[in-house]
């Protein structure tokens, strides 16, 4: 089967020219302007963005969570994000403390294979680090394609890793050729806080908020860092959310070391305001929380100087009922919120269309980026002569409003309601199949695959 898409304004991360593009099956064969190609069908783009399909490496889906399970599915999940334009997603499987992680991975391939839409990767979350871990480390780079480490420096008890098991299993994913992904808040810190505030009475969504101050950021990240440099591993900080954290990964590359950062697409439009609205501040329940405004600007900012690589969402859904575990008592509300549906809509609208980040950026830190960081690329993340056809024809003009009775996600309320957003994902191929037309998805469960990736 071969298909060309024709007339089309095809960006990258570092490309801008109109041309044509041709798929044969799974693969793009050729790009260039007026291609001779013949094809069996073939899609005029004119008028429309033809871009690589867009990469979220951090997703949770169907995970076990304080008490519960987010409400996305890899069916729902994956499939929702194609119907915003992102083909591939990087989801966590969580090493329970006291088991191994292969058997971590069991059940997340239980949960994931056969059943997601759109094409999916897993991290691996080192919850509890010791000799037999060491060995399955080795493992999961060799055999199962999995190279990325993630780590928390907070949930003391169920998923937080002290800084001797930090130190030994950076030593170890630098040996193995992999990368350390952190989420970087100092757990202690935290801790104590929402206990205060809960010896104090203090127990609406706000005190979510104040539980987890900037300093409690900017601490862990700066120790990451710190850490990251004395083992010499790669490492990858996942929502950053703030400028005291962002200092900390500019004053790292004083001495030349390189600290990633991903930042996520609530950091970059919302802020703890939302969390005045009483219980309804609930919606933005997450970790780290939503920051101060002077936040948002430093986020943007970062993207332009390089900083910040990587757009992301987090996306953590939770259905209404399931954060009414949390009416009485915010340190119950489950943390997360639903976005993977819709990051590469807001992004280019609030981003591209409001002048904040020019075309060729907004490719890079939706996709380009973390299928480099993570070992995709160039399979993914770009259009070139044999990568794979995944791919978002946009309409950069079409606007539309975001809503819960209209999108796909498993979630009963949006975190963006009644937004106005301008530029609309009109088609999308996932390995040149048209997974998503006209709002409809063409492809079905089990579609899906699992990626390998390389080491970094
Ligand atoms: N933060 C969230 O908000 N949800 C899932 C895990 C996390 O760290
Ligand atoms: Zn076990
Ligand atoms: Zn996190
Ligand atoms: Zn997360």
């Amino acid at each position: 089967m071969s298909l060309l898409i024709k007339n089309g304004r095809i960006i990258t991360a570092a490309d801008d020219f109109t041309g044509d593009l041709l798929i044969e099956d799974e693969t793009i064969t050729a790009v260039g302007r007026n291609l001779p190609a013949k094809a069996d069908t073939t899609i005029d783009a004119k008028g429309l963005l033809v871009m690589p399909g867009g990469i979220d490496p951090h997703v949770h889906l169907d995970m076990p969570f304080m008490g519960t399970f987010s409400s996305d599915t890899h069916e729902t999940g994956t499939r929702a994000a194609l119907f915003g334009g992102t083909t591939t997603v990087i989801d966590f499987v969580l090493q329970k403390q006291g088991h191994s992680l292969h058997e971590a991975l069991a059940e997340w391939n239980g949960r994931a294979s056969g059943t997601a839409v759109g094409d999916y990767s897993f991290h691996m979350a080192v919850t509890d680090y010791n000799d037999n871990t060491k060995k399955e480390i080795r493992q999961m780079v060799e055999e199962e394609g999995i190279t990325s480490f993630k780590t928390f420096m907070a949930y003391k008890g169920a998923l937080m890793i002290d800084d001797r098991q930090m130190t030994a299993l950076m030593q170890e994913v630098k040996r193995q050729g992999g990368l350390v992904t952190v989420h970087a808040t100092n757990g202690d810190m935290i801790d104590y806080l929402i206990a205060q505030h809960r010896a104090e009475g203090k127990l609406s969504p706000l005190y979510h908020y104040l539980s987890q101050p900037e300093v409690t950021e900017a601490e862990a990240s700066g120790r990451f860092a710190d850490i990251a440099n004395y083992t010499g591993c790669p490492g990858y900080i996942v929502h950053l959310t703030c400028e005291g954290a962002l200092n900390a990964v500019r004053n790292a590359t004083r001495r030349n070391q390189t600290v990633l950062v991903e930042t996520c697409i609530q950091y970059l439009l919302l802020d703890a305001s939302l969390y005045e609205k009483d219980f309804d501040g609930a919606k933005w329940v997450m970790s780290p929380p939503l920051r101060k405004a002077k936040d948002r600007e430093t986020l943007w900012a970062g993207i332009n100087q390089g900083l910040v690589r990587v757009v992301a969402t987090d996306h953590c859904p939770f259905l209404w009922k399931q954060k009414l575990m949390g009416e009485k008592d915010f340190s119950k509300t489950p943390n997360g919120h639903p976005a993977i549906e819709h990051r590469m809509e807001l992004l280019y609208s609030e981003g591209v269309h409001k002048g904040r980040i020019s075309l060729n950026k907004y490719v890079e830190v939706a996709s380009t980026n973390a299928a480099k960081i993570f070992g995709m690329w160039p399979r993914k993340g770009t259009l070139a002569p044999g990568s794979d056809a995944d791919i978002v024809l946009f309409d950069p003009n079409e606007k539309h409003t975001l809503s819960a009775a209209t999108h796909h996600m498993n979630v009963d309320y949006s975190a963006y309601e009644g937004w106005e957003v301008t530029g609309k994902v009109k088609t999308v191929l996932l390995r040149g199949r048209v997974a998503i037309n006209n709002n409809t998805c063409l492809v079905e469960k089990g579609y899906g695959q699992f990626i390998k990736r390389n080491k970094v």
